[in-house]
This record gives structure tokens, sequence and C-alpha cells, in this order.
């Protein structure tokens, strides 16, 4: 399996590492802009130093209570650190729901679209469609960030994420996006109680049917501070342990903060023979 992306034809027959890199404002320090692309520039390295296969660059935060941004402000953001990560030899996801965010980041070149929303804002699947070649992570989400997590409630999550990734290829492939081009996510965290999540990761497998490959994020997510009493900043063991369960229930790429320690993980995981190389 290979995810065909505008640079890189990605192979998928071991674990890809998406590395997590947020290009938001440092509210302790106030360089400016200059100060933010820098400081983005320095972790996009040090994530592909740590092993990162994959970067994902976001400028709006998904956070409940974030504020929204306009077009403008998230280009602002983005723009300067897109320029020069693309030179960076590795492929380049933008975490954006925006179709025209979508738009300025595929002129410039990069390669993965990442929309929580699942191309879902007016002219998202349009802008993808029409650029012919870039990769695409359809995510799952009830309800919006500001309010997902007010009282999320499925009859039977699995079926519905599955029933709604579906519907979403259906529209971005009657749009002409290829299938090579497509990755799907059930969207750990967003409008899903903890057992929601962890039902979801039990039955990952029932997301594999869909025949298209699998990107899971948990890393330092709530529910592994509901699952283990720890703050976001002792998550790490906890990160860890669910990216190894979900690789080992058929993941093919693992969105994470933590590149060295989670690509440490699945080299041992690999040399104990527990990832199949092969599909
Ligand atoms: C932007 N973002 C935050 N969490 C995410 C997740 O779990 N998956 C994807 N695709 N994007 C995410």
């Amino acid at each position: 399996m290979t995810w065909h992306t505008t640079r890189f034809q990605i192979a998928l027959n071991r674990p890809q590492v998406m590395g997590i890199v947020n290009v938001t404002p440092d509210s302790f320090s106030d360089g400016g802009q200059h100060a933010d692309t820098r400081r983005a520039l320095a972790h996009c390295e040090k994530l592909i130093r740590d092993g990162a296969d994959i970067l994902d660059l976001g400028g709006e935060s998904t956070r409940p209570g974030a504020p929204t941004l306009t077009v403008e402000e998230e280009w602002t953001r983005l723009e300067g650190v897109l320029r020069a990560a693309l030179t960076m030899g590795v492929p380049l996801s933008v975490d954006t729901c925006k179709a025209e965010v979508m738009r300025r980041a595929l002129d410039l070149g990069v390669d993965i679209i990442n929309d929580i929303r699942g191309l879902e804002d007016d002219g998202a699947v349009e802008a993808v469609a029409r650029h012919g070649a870039c990769g695409v992570c359809l995510m799952h989400m009830q309800g919006d960030p500001a309010t997902m997590q007010l009282r999320p409630s499925y009859p039977d999550v699995v079926a519905e994420v599955k029933s709604y990734l579906a519907m979403r290829v259906d529209v971005v492939r009657a749009a002409g996006v290829a299938p090579q081009r497509i990755t799907l996510d059930p969207g750990i965290g967003f409008g899903k109680t903890v057992d929601h999540n962890f039902q979801l990761l039990r039955e990952q497998d029932a997301l594999l049917t869909l025949g298209y490959p699998l990107l899971i994020g948990w890393s330092r997510k709530s529910s592994l501070g509901a699952l283990t009493g720890r703050s976001v900043g002792e998550r790490l063991a906890a990160s860890l342990g669910a990216a190894l369960a979900s690789v080992q229930r058929g993941a093919h790429i693992v969105r994470v903060h933590d590149v060295a320690e989670t690509v440490d993980a699945l080299k041992v995981w690999a040399a104990a023979g527990l990832i199949s190389t092969s599909s």
C-alpha cells in the first residue's frame, strides 16, 4: 500500500510517524511572527532528526475554547514555515479546514491536506480535487471543536464513524480524487467520550474494512489522562502505549508529538515481530 501525495509516494509497509508542529504564537515570547516562525522551523528540524516520516503543520488550535482565526491570520502563521519546511526533504502535511488556506498551501507545493472536518467546508473538496496529486486525510468529528465534548453521543460509535468516513470517501472520489490519495482517521477525542475512543481502538479493524490507510492520533489526548490520571505533560508512556496498540490493530500512520520515543517504541515492536511489513 502506498499513499500518493504531491511529491512523495509514501510506502505504508511499515508504520509511518507523523510529527506534530503547532505553528501558534508562543505566549511567553514577544518576538512576534518571525520568532514564532523560527521556533516552528527549529521544531521541524528536530522532529526530522528524531525520525519523523511526515510533518503535520497547523496554525489554528483545535482545542475547545481556542480562538478561530481568519484565513489571513492562519496564513500569516503558516506561510513562512511552509516555504522553508518544503525544502527539508520530508512530506509536508497542513492541518487546516479552510479551503482558501488549502489552496494557498497546495500552490506552494505541500504534499498533504489534513482536515479534521473531512473537507466539509465550502470549497474544500474542490480545492483538493483540483490540485490533482496531493494526499488527503479525512477525519471524523461529531460537532465542532468549541462544543464537541459537551455531550458526545452515538447509538454505535464505530458504525457511525465508519459510515461517515465511507460517505466522505464517496464525496471526494466523485469529485475526482484518486483512492490512492486518501487516508482516513476516526478522530480520537473529537466529539467522543473516553469510552467511545477506546471502543474505536478495540474495534479499529472495522474501519480497515473500508480499504483505505488509517491515520490515528492519540498523542497526549485527554482520554489517556482519564485512563491514567496523568496531566498532559505526563502522558508520554500512555501515548506510546496507544500508538503501539493502534499500530498493532492496523494503523498505518500515527500522528504524535513525541517522535523520537515513538520511533524507538516502533523499532522494538518491529524487532519483536509484531509489525507486519507486507500490508
Ligand atoms: C489536527 N489534529 C488534532 N488531532 C488530530 C487527529 O487525531 N487526527 C488528525 N488527522 N488530525 C488531528
